[in-house]
């Protein structure tokens, strides 16, 4: 069995509830019911917190004990250094996942503290981009 945990950043609680023509109309509650049928030999773990130090806390507990993290620190990515440096600390893959393309967005979504310290990013493909990470993570860990 392969274990994943996702962690979410702030106010992806809402999604499903609000702004659907940025980031669509499922909840991740809903979504991640579907992932785990789609991924049945990976045990999923997930984390979502709206506050910076508890998921620098998630990135710790969790980076050395699971075969890969799919993160998406949602605002945070943008300014949380600490975040950055949590990811460069531990030593599970890291992949980050963007549901929107933060390219074609306001300035400030092009920079990213995690981008450099990820094995990779997924931006812009919806939710779909967390099954994408978790195809990668059965490819290449174990
Ligand atoms: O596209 C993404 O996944 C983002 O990480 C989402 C963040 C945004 O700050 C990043 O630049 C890009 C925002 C998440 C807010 O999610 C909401 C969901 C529903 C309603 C309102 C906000």
């Amino acid at each position: 069995m392969l274990n994943i945990t996702i962690i979410n950043g702030p106010n992806l609680n809402l999604l499903g509830k609000r702004e659907p023509g940025v980031y669509g109309s499922e909840s991740f509650d809903d979504f991640l019911v579907q992932l785990k049928q789609q991924f049945p030999q990976v045990n999923f773990t997930y984390y979502q917190s709206n506050i910076e130090g508890e998921l620098v806390d998630a990135i710790q507990q969790n980076g050395f004990n699971q075969d890969g993290i799919i993160i998406n620190p949602a605002a945070y990515t943008h300014t949380s250094v600490a975040i950055g440096d949590a990811i460069a600390a531990i030593k599970v893959p890291v992949i980050e996942v963007h549901i929107s393309n933060v390219h074609a967005r306001e300035d400030f979504r092009k920079i990213s503290h995690v981008s450099a310290k990820a094995v990779g990013s997924i931006v812009g493909l919806g939710l779909k981009g967390y099954a994408l990470a978790t195809e990668w993570l059965i490819q290449n860990t174990k």
